[in-house]
């Protein structure tokens, strides 16, 4: 496209014109951007948005076609206590969620916008989630007040007339409004319209609050859809095991924010596994549902990797520091005098001084972190070497197993196996985590975080729990169940686990499981792995003794472990399954 119809009008879909129309008469911005997508439209907005100080252009012989990005410091993460799922009665959005009524929220919310764009350019975003020509594949468009948003969105997501071209004259597509409004924490809502497919966030400009393909349309959104329709919405990695002999083998990963999704979905295998490699399919956010021949089909809905920095170098996620090297957008990270950018955990030398997340100045006896804990890159997923071919396939690929993981210094062992669905379903429904900071609020603290959905599920939870149950009876070939924790320690808190690469030596009997090449025992939590069978060769530090150590089930820690889960079980008592009550009462007298 030429720059003369850059930003102008690009879409026939009446439906489309109408809507925009509407909000744009509700937010009064000075002016209307239509993205196509193109690469004209990234230069024009990239310049625009350097000029205004919102990007800073990085070091682009170092990182070409990088840049830098500061969030307001009130607005660093999700914020889980404005995030609203606003359905006719309360039951539907059920105990784990905040709840406000449609009419009522609708009202708030427009006295809010009204004028909020004033001044301000509307950006009007087209995105698909998934892969064109897949029948899984949805359409959002997302309205917003924010030139990164509609940068990081063209990363995230396939936008554009590719969107447009799937959408054709139907109206079947999420309606997304956007503004940071004045970025205070005391006006900041993201609130969720499952029954009109709509979602309404204001005052963030931070992540998963106001990039609206991500959770709240391919996670809050799309559960409702999901359970309506019969497939499953889900906050998981996916990746495909190569053996040697070119067998290819997909699982699915849910752990929660900040636990390990993005690192396992990139693993490099150790050295001695010859011939054998991962490939990514989605690091994040996983679409299933049951294909003709019985088996889960899963694709990735996005297109690039919004990423946790800190941590990431050449031995954690050679992968990701790949992936990261050029067309990223950093945000929260520190900035070098040279235009690079630093975090703590990167390759290298500890500068002697940068500029922190805020802005001032850092050096190695500063008491604060450089880069904030939840600063994050936004790359595109063709930057990964790892990248699946199949992550563009329409089709998805065929699921063998589903693994759940939290982060846990104690309680749960390295790697246990459902005995059956029903089972796996309770191991995921029961998972506890300890918080990150990818939200806002109570750090380190363990709670239940269900299939990693807590923040996430746009309905009623023991619903969700009943969906999963179903969706058995919809497949005839389910994946297996794995429980997975790269996290416990020990007494002096020291990681027991080398994790990271070495999480190979887990998936390795994970896919054997699946291919019934390996045995396993049977423990009170599940299959475990015997000793002789679980790949222990060169792991310096490592052996029987530590395999043990954190393959321990403790009989103390579970009868907490146990008690804790109750909470849940009371809070969600009006809609949990029998099953997942029966399958505690069996947990119970196995232990
Ligand atoms: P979200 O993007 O928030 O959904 O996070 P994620 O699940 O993709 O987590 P990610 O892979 O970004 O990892 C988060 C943090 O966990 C980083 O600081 C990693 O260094 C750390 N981490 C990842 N894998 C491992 C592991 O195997 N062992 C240990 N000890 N830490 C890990
Ligand atoms: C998460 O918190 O699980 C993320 C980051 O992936 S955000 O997009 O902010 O939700
Ligand atoms: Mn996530």
């Amino acid at each position: 496209m030429s720059n003369v119809t850059l930003g102008k009008s690009n879409t026939k879909n009446q439906t489309v014109i109408t809507w925009v129309d509407e909000m744009t008469k509700l937010c009064k911005p000075d002016r209307i951007f239509w993205c196509d997508g193109s690469v004209a439209e990234k230069e024009t907005l990239t310049a625009e948005a350097v000029e205004k100080g919102i990007l800073i252009k990085l070091n682009q012989e170092k990182l070409p076609g990088c840049y830098y990005h500061r969030s307001n410091p009130n607005d660093v993460a999700r914020v889980e206590q404005c995030t609203y799922i606003c359905t006719e009665s309360k039951e539907e959005a059920g105990p784990t969620n905040n709840w406000a009524p449609p009419k009522e929220m609708y009202q708030k919310l427009y006295q809010l916008f009204d004028s909020s764009m004033k001044g301000r350019t509307m950006y009007v975003i087209p995105y698909l989630m998934g892969p064109p020509g897949s029948p899984l594949t949805k359409v959002g468009i997302e309205l917003t007040d924010s030139i990164y948003v509609v940068l990081s969105m063209r990363i995230m997501a396939r936008i554009g007339n590719v969107a447009y071209e799937h959408l054709g004259q139907n109206n079947d597509f999420n309606r997304g409004l956007h503004s940071m409004l004045d970025v205070n924490p005391d006006r900041r809502l993201i609130c969720h319209f499952p029954q009109d497919n709509t979602i309404l966030s204001i005052g963030s400009a931070y992540g998963g609050n106001v990039l609206l393909g991500k959770k709240c349309l391919a996670l809050r959104i799309g559960s409702a859809l999901a359970r309506k329709e019969g497939w499953m919405a889900e906050h998981m990695l996916i990746l495909g095991v190569e053996s040697p002999a070119g067998e290819k083998t997909y699982v699915a990963a849910a752990f929660p924010s900040a636990c390990g999704k993005t690192n396992f979905a990139m693993l490099i295998p150790p050295a001695h596994y010859k011939g054998w490699k991962i490939w990514t399919v989605g690091d994040d956010i996983c679409w299933m549902k049951p294909g003709a021949d019985g088996r889960l089909y899963a694709i990735n809905p996005e297109a690039g990797y919004f990423g946790v920095v800190p941590g990431t170098n050449s031995k954690s996620n050679p992968n990701a520091v790949k992936t990261i090297a050029r067309d990223t957008v950093y945000t929260n990270v520190a900035l070098l005098p040279d235009g690079d950018v630093w975090w703590e955990g990167k390759d290298g030398p500890i500068p002697k001084e940068c500029l922190d997340w805020k802005g001032n100045k850092w050096t190695p006896d500063s008491k604060e972190k450089a880069a904030h804990p939840n600063s994050r890159f936004a790359a595109p997923m063709t930057n990964n070497p790892a990248l699946a071919p199949e992550a563009n396939d329409p089709k998805g690929v065929p699921i063998s197993a589903i693994i759940f993981g939290g982060r846990r210094a104690s309680t749960m062992p390295l790697i246990f196996e459902a005995f059956d669905w029903i089972h796996g379903v309770y191991v995921g429904a029961t998972m506890g985590s300890e918080m990150t900071a990818a939200a806002v609020g109570g750090l380190g603290q363990v709670r239940r975080d269900p299939m990693a959905m807590l923040p996430f599920c746009g309905y009623n939870m023991g619903d969700y729990f009943r969906h999963w149950l179903r969706m058995r009876k919809l497949s005839q070939h389910p994946p297996r169940i794995f429980h997975v924790n790269w996290f416990r320690k020990d007494e002096q808190g020291n990681f027991l686990w080398p994790g990271f690469g070495e999480n190979m030596r887990v998936l390795k009997w994970i896919v054997d499981r699946c291919h019934g090449r390996v045995a396993a025992t049977e423990s009170p939590l599940g299959w475990v792995p015997r000793m002789e069978e679980f790949d222990l060769a060169n792991l310096d530090g490592f052996g029987p003794e530590q395999f043990s150590k954190v393959q321990a089930i403790k009989a103390d820690e579970w009868k907490q472990e146990i008690v804790s889960q109750e909470e849940l079980f009371i809070n969600l008592h009006a809609t949990l399954p029998k099953e997942l009550i029966f399958e505690r009462e069996l947990l119970i007298a196995r232990l």
